[in-house]
């Protein structure tokens, strides 16, 4: 049985939507570890003998570990396509990749200079002003989210949960916790509380024990 180790409200949330949905379609169940990360348990000697980076998630298929959001995804597609978590038809499968890709190699790292500034810069005048920035950049990205949200159809791609919904509810949440209003992107926000009342990405949040609206006004 494969087993996802994930961080509760962390990126790993978008395979364990995946890992849900393929349930919902096949009947197959996983295993999950929860890895708290703010009591530093990604840094642990079992946790980074799966994962030497120490970053959730990560996906042990018959004993080996994966890392990797987007390798993890994809292996995930190709073990059952019936799920329909990405398009099979080969251009819209590239279209769903490149949003994917954007949002893991920009949206979710814009994030990082806002979660851990102190991996970019020493001394807390130049960490301060690397968040300040990331949070502008955040928003900005959300904004273009939100214009993808306008033509959900339900979701982002068409009629199937993807990937990217997962994604896309995870960084709503994110921009919460930046001090970002969801109240302030109203589309978006009526999105994600439709998402989140799909079967796999109820369960996920219930699992998780994560709630929708982390913003906190400062
Ligand atoms: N590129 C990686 C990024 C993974 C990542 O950034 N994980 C974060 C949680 S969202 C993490 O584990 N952070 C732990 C830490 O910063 O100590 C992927 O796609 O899997």
């Amino acid at each position: 049985m494969m087993k996802l180790y994930y961080g509760p409200g962390a990126c790993s949330f978008v395979p364990h939507v995946g890992l849900e949905a393929i349930k919902a379609a096949t009947g197959d169940d996983f295993e999950t570890q929860a890895v708290k990360l703010h009591k530093g348990e990604q840094h642990t000697p079992e946790y980074l003998q799966l994962n030497p980076l120490g970053l959730v998630p990560v996906l042990v298929v018959d004993g080996q570990p994966l890392s990797q959001i987007v390798a993890i995804c994809d292996y995930l597609d190709r073990c059952c396509p019936q799920a329909g978590l990405l398009p099979a038809a080969l251009w819209r499968h590239a279209e769903a990749l490149s949003v994917f890709a954007w949002m893991n190699n920009t949206v979710h790292s814009t994030f990082t200079r806002i979660f851990r500034p102190q991996n970019f810069a020493d001394g807390e005048p130049a960490q301060a002003e690397i968040k300040r920035t990331a949070v502008g950049a955040f928003r900005g990205h959300l904004e273009r989210i939100q214009g993808m949200a306008e033509n959900a159809a339900p979701f982002l791609l068409g009629d199937k949960l993807s990937f990217v919904d997962a994604y896309a509810l995870v960084f709503l949440r994110w921009g919460g916790l930046a001090g970002i209003d969801p109240a302030s992107l109203p589309i978006y926000r009526a999105y994600v509380e439709r998402l989140a009342q799909t079967p796999p990405v109820a369960a996920a949040i219930a699992r998780e024990g994560i709630k929708l609206d982390t913003y906190q006004k400062k």
